[in-house]
């Protein structure tokens, strides 16, 4: 017998959206807060990647519910973005429109799984009422003096007459180009903003420890900021009054420097180029325009350099060491210039092969044919011989100190967050910009400052964002100045920084309590931390990043009462198609849940997401998996079909439940879902080996841990069995340790070391009482009589031992 899926699934989601089932609550002592990381609502609909994560969220969601916990679990629209910005400009229609009923799909194909969201919690980062209070923390970063204008190269394509995003632009024969029309793309540098992220990288660093995070991820945002103590040595400028500084965490290597390099940005480059170089210099660095620096600082690449023709002098040595401009070396990280020792560094030993350089090896090492970048003692370096790395550093320092050449350094690879972005479709900077050249906020009063209405958001061929165009818009007086505005917008990183505040403050769909108001700091103290977080490793660094980094700001200023706002986090596995590839459009073997939920039912889509495996394991589709789980729902409505229930425990089924129940309890807690639902199939094997009838209590409780992974299935089910409330909110199952635990044990007697006997008693029963019980058998009674005892040992539920003489 089978049930219908397409009746029993309508029929409950019906039922708890009239019944506002999952509306959140504030009543309770306990809270969690279960937050999935919200879609794009792109034109293609969810894919089946989506309710992966999403299941193991609302499976994790409901049990807490359940457990009667005041429960958040909120769902929106990260809903700015460059997709609906170039639907508009190919289609003339508004990038709001578009983006308007992408969401009504997205919602409703939500809602078509099951999931336990609190609609009424739903945020849309392009709402003017969200997008209000991202200006208002933006205009609080800029008067912590944490935002400001600076040039900063973008991606300018002359052909299209506008600047890309980094997803715009690909590489064709090592040259960046644009995606569409395979334009040339060079780095053109603009006035930008950026947010000073580096002024927190220590905060961000640290507040990492107290993280319940995938390793993983915390070595990712290590890796990304990247803390690097090193020093900076400076090395004099051969017959001119210049001096090259180069940031090193090898001062130890010192005497086996042999050239110097600048990267081809530095401003250095064309004061050391003589002039028998310059043609050949200017041309290299023209080509670096074209490269990025991924590829730059790609270590398979051959490396690539022209000499300048200057000469600098080793502070320690006094040799001569030209100077070269190498792409290898970044502008943007510490000094931009590198002191060169081939011997120990791979990156200047493929170099000083390449164009012919010295190789002086000054750590000892057995293989002199490739770079030796590992530990050991100093040799070829005059008073470092025999010294560490250490102890060579702090005497370098030591002495270039006194002569003003060294001084100690501390980097990171984090780099300020480049915060413009020249498009239309984004919050705009609520920012004035004066005729006289000063910075004016926005009255926070006057905020949002809209989007306005267009449909002319074509490029405006100077760099500038489409708003450019606006003229009306962009200029205008302020306090009787002349003004204008900022075209360029912001990323859609921004949005995605807060929505999990925005949720909390959220009172009905796009109506927000002010964030900076005592009720919110309230709602602030109940919600926060987010108790658990999952999604895709892809936001490993960036998204976390920077919403850790706004969240910190956020409790500086006492707008939050947390230090960090993601105290859990999992990253679940992608959904792999059936061989094993990427899931992708182009490759058309994307499967698409809607299918499914029509063949097989949305509970058998999200039993078999959570039971393919650990959620954060990527794992093929597979049909006959998603068969297997609708064979075992069908199995599970059989039996509850043909099943009889009474009220007597006959204390059949006393520990395969028990032990059912805690340990189902403990995965999902773990997050290990698919080991939970083996242990309700296991339960199901004992129900239908039992007699009937079968003890209700058991079976009304097998329904109530169903219904977090199936929940229209146990919903019926739950009915069915007499039922007149909703299962969801039914109060979650707990074992009854005492039933676990056997109660009797047998007891071995030994004579002189020799098993005669054994005997079963009371768990606990005490040492005498085994003594004289095991006295008591035939056999031993029979061993010992007339036999003098010289000794009688117990240990308790275990054994007796009798020495007879
Ligand atoms: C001499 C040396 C000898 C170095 C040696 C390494 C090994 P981290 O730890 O990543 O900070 N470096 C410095 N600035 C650079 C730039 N702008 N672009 C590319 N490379 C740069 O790495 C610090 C090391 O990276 C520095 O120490 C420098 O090379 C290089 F056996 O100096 B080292």
């Amino acid at each position: 017998m089978e049930f219908s899926h397409k009746a029993i699934e309508k029929k409950w989601q019906k039922f708890w959206e009239e019944n506002n089932t999952f509306k959140t609550t504030s009543d309770k002592d306990k809270k969690a807060y279960i937050l999935d990381m919200f879609p794009y609502p792109s034109g293609a609909g969810l894919h089946v990647g989506h309710p992966k994560g999403y299941t193991a969220t609302d499976v994790f969601a409901r049990m807490r519910r359940m457990q009667q916990y005041d429960v958040l679990h909120p769902i929106g629209w990260d809903a700015f973005g460059l997709p609906a910005e170039q639907y508009a400009l190919k289609t003339g229609n508004d990038p709001r429109e578009f983006t308007a009923k992408n969401i009504i799909t997205f919602r409703n194909q939500l809602k078509k799984l099951g999931f336990s969201y609190d609609y009424n919690k739903e945020v849309n980062t392009s709402d003017p009422n969200y997008y209000k209070i991202t200006q208002w923390i933006f205009q609080q970063l800029y008067k912590k003096g944490l935002a400001e204008i600076r040039e900063a190269n973008v991606n300018w394509c002359e052909g299209l007459g506008t600047v890309l995003a980094n997803e715009e632009v690909i590489l064709e024969n090592g040259k960046m180009v644009s995606e569409v029309g395979g334009f040339e793309v060079i780095k053109k540098p603009m006035k930008q903003w950026v947010l000073k992220i580096t002024k927190y990288a220590d905060r961000l660093l640290e507040g990492l420890d107290d993280l319940d995070w995938p390793s993983s991820v915390k070595e990712l945002q290590k890796n990304w900021i990247g803390k690097s103590e090193g020093v900076i040595l400076n090395f004099d400028v051969k017959d001119i009054n210049e001096k090259v500084e180069v940031f090193t965490t090898r001062a130890d290597t010192i005497f086996g420097v042999s050239y110097v390099v600048l990267a081809p940005e530095n401003n250095l480059v064309l004061k050391l180029t003589t002039d028998e170089n310059k043609q050949k210099v200017e041309e290299y660095i023209s080509l670096t325009k074209t490269k990025t620096d991924v590829e730059r600082q790609d270590d398979s690449k051959e490396k690539t350099g022209v000499f300048t023709g200057s000469y600098v002098i080793n502070p320690i040595t006094n040799e001569l060491l030209p100077v070269w401009t190498a792409d290898y070396v970044l502008n943007d990280y510490a000094t931009g210039a590198v002191m060169a020792v081939p011997a120990h560094d791979e990156r200047d030993w493929k170099f000083a092969k390449k164009y012919e350089l010295p190789i002086k090896y000054v750590l000892e090492t057995k293989d002199e044919s490739k770079a030796f970048v590992g530990e050991s003692t100093l040799i070829n370096s005059d008073f470092l011989n025999g010294l560490n790395r250490f102890e060579a550093i702090n005497l370098v320092v030591e002495k270039l100190k006194k002569e003003n050449k060294a001084k100690k350094q501390i980097n990171y690879k984090l780099r300020d967050w480049l915060f413009s972005r020249q498009r239309f479709y984004g919050e705009p900077f609520p920012i004035i910009f004066l005729e006289d050249g000063q910075i004016a906020l926005i009255d926070e009063k006057d905020l949002p400052l809209e989007l306005p209405k267009t449909d002319y958001i074509k490029p405006s061929g100077t760099g500038e964002s489409p708003l450019a165009n606006l003229t009306d818009w962009v200029n205008i007086e302020f306090n009787g100045q002349k003004a204008k505005r900022e075209t360029n917008t912001m990323p859609q990183w921004a949005g995605s920084c807060w929505y999990y505040l925005a949720y909390i403050l959220t009172t009905s769909p796009n109506n927000l309590v002010d964030i900076n108001s005592q009720e919110a700091m309230e709602l602030f103290k109940k919600w926060l931390p987010v108790d658990l977080y999952i999604g895709g490793q892809e936001h490993a660094v960036l998204h976390l990043l920077y919403a850790r980094f706004w969240h910190q700001v956020l409790f500086d200023l006492k707008i939050v009462p947390t230090k960090e706002p993601f105290q859990k986090l999992i990253n679940q596995g992608m959904i792999l198609a059936d061989n094993g590839e990427k899931m992708s459009k182009s490759k058309g073997n994307v499967i698409n849940p809607d299918d499914i939920i029509e063949s097989h039912g949305a509970d058998t889509l999200r039993l078999y997401e959570v039971f393919m495996g650990p959620l954060e394991a990527s794992l093929p589709w597979s049909f006959k998996g998603l068969d297997g789980a609708r064979k075992w729902l069908d199995r599970v409505y059989r039996m509850i079909e043909n099943i009889e229930l009474t009220d007597q425990n006959n204390g059949n089924l006393d520990f395969i439940y028990n032990d059912v129940v805690k340990k189902v309890t403990q995965m999902i807690e773990d997050c290990k879902f698919n080991t939970a639902v083996s242990q309700l199939m296991m339960f199901v094997n004992a129900v239908y080996k039992e007699e009937k009838p079968v003890y209700k209590v058991y079976i009304l409780n097998f329904i109530k841990m169903l219904s977090i992974f199936t929940p229209h299935l146990a919903e019926e089910l739950w009915f069915k069995t007499g039922n007149k409330e909703t299962v969801c909110l039914q109060i979650w199952p707990v074992h009854d340790e005492s039933k676990l635990s056997l109660s009797t044990v047998v007891i071995a007697v030994q004579i002189n070391g020799k098993l005669r006997g054994t005997f079963e008693v009371d768990k606990g029963t005490d040492k005498e009482e085994l003594i004289s019980l095991a006295k008591k058998l035939d056999n031993i009674k029979e061993q010992i009589e007339g036999k003098q005892i010289i000794k009688e040992i117990a240990v308790l539920d275990k054994i007796v031992n009798i020495v007879i003489k």
